[in-house]
């Protein structure tokens, strides 16, 4: 028998308490208990096969500093495994850093401790394990942030853009030391909490705004691995085949950016010459939105009550958006909504009031008459006081878009100075 790994990511617990509501009986929040029992499913099934490792790829919390009760909660799990002496490697995520890592992590207590069979992974090492079905190697790769392997100094007077290069420069060479030190008679497998480039988002944009560092799939996907374990998206997904690039995805929905998305965790099982997996659900409340323009309707009530009737909304965590025009805001009964919405979990009544004045057009460009792309955008420029400076490389730029090519920069002088500042551009249309 191969090694089985349970990988499982994103437990977020505690988030989402905005969603639930106090349980008279547990005295707990239902949005904790949900993602707890999501926990506890997983943690079962560990048990039960048993597997020979729970591989969980970062983000506990919210944020590093969870209540007391939460982390209670979140050790209770995991003491089942380390009880049933099945080796837990817990990697270090975003959220979990406190600071920017500056001051630690919020499972940094698992290994002061001195937790036996945890592993807490805080930097870029390499743990070999023994494992009833053989051994296993563990590259771990937390979090990447800056002063982990830059210095203040060689960052200075670089952008953003120079510091991300660099920091991706220090990181391959870094992994490269790790796997010039593996052992290739013993499989060995990646746990990293990152973005990578070809990753499709999902509500973890929300969740960490500001600068991004993405990997490129490249520098992850190397044949010495058996398998690469992803934190951080919480949309479950695949990346890779050979290795398979997993994104375990979150337990349980952070908010309605996941209300499509399946949740639950992979199960891996190495074998000497191939690596099989497959995604396990688990049981999650369901989000859904409904959504109805009413702004043409005659009765809108009626149309808006019926597209909640028809709506799955039974303990659902439900939003209605509903367009609706400024004069017809006194024919909404919220009460009778309400009513009709009491199966719900959570409802959340978002409005969406349309005044009636047309909107403004931000260009005269004559669609009509319009020929092709080149033209509306010359003709756009024109318009525009402030992207004139810009015109040659603008219709370069598109030229080169169009045509699936790089903008050949050198068949125009550079732009001398931009006049431009970002706040002035008025956008075309929100989408
Ligand atoms: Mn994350």
């Amino acid at each position: 028998m191969g090694i089985r790994i349970l990988h499982l990511s994103d437990i977020h617990l505690g988030s989402g308490q905005g969603y639930g509501r106090f349980n008279p009986q547990t005295g707990i929040n239902t949005r904790v208990e949900d993602f707890y029992r999501a926990l506890e499913t997983a943690i079962d099934q560990a048990l039960a096969l048993p597997v020979d490792v729970v591989l969980f790829t970062g983000d506990a919390f919210p944020d590093a500093t969870p209540p007391p009760w939460i982390q209670e909660l979140f050790a209770r799990q995991f003491l089942r495994l380390t009880t049933a002496e099945i080796p837990v490697v817990m990697l270090v995520g975003n959220h979990d850093q406190y600071k920017q890592g500056e001051g630690g992590a919020s499972l940094s207590i698992y290994r002061a401790l001195n937790v036996p069979g945890v592993i807490v992974g805080e930097s870029l090492a390499t743990y070999t394990l023994t494992t009833p079905n053989g051994p296993l190697q563990i590259v771990t790769l937390p979090w990447i942030t800056h002063s982990m392997l830059l210095t203040k100094p060689e960052t200075q007077g670089l952008s953003m853009e120079q510091i991300n290069q660099l920091l991706l420069t220090r990181l391959r060479e870094a992994l490269e030391g790790e796997i010039l030190h593996l052992d290739a008679n013993i499989p060995a497998i990646l746990a990293a909490h990152l973005m990578v480039d070809q990753a499709i988002l999902g509500a973890e944009r929300f969740l960490s705004p500001g600068k991004t560092f993405t990997v490129p799939l490249s520098l992850l996907a190397q044949p010495c691995f058996r398998y690469v374990a992803l934190g951080h998206v919480h949309r479950h997904q695949v990346l890779y085949q050979e290795p398979p690039v997993v994104y375990a995805g979150s337990i349980e929905r952070v908010d309605f950016g996941e209300e499509n998305e399946a949740k639950g965790y992979v199960l891996v099982e190495i074998e000497p010459t191939e690596t099989r997996w497959q995604f396990c659900p688990l049981p999650t409340r369901p989000m859904h939105t409904i959504q109805v323009d009413l702004t043409q309707a005659k009765d809108p009530q009626t149309k808006l009550l019926d597209a909640v009737k028809k709506a799955p909304i039974t303990d659902a965590i439900v939003r209605v958006i509903y367009r609706i025009r400024a004069d017809q805001v006194t024919q909404i009964n919220e009460r009778e909504l309400r009513e009709v919405l009491a199966t719900a979990h959570y409802v959340a009544l978002q409005p969406e009031i349309v005044t009636e004045q047309p909107r403004k057009r931000v260009t005269n460009v004559d669609l009509s008459q319009v020929l092709d792309p080149m033209t509306v955008l010359a003709q756009y420029v024109d318009e525009m006081e402030h992207l004139k400076p810009l015109k040659k490389d603008l219709l370069l730029a598109a030229q080169a878009l169009l045509q699936g090519t790089e903008p050949d920069w050198s068949a125009t002088p550079a732009t001398e100075q931009l006049p431009l500042q970002l706040g002035e551009i008025t956008p075309v249309s929100k989408r």
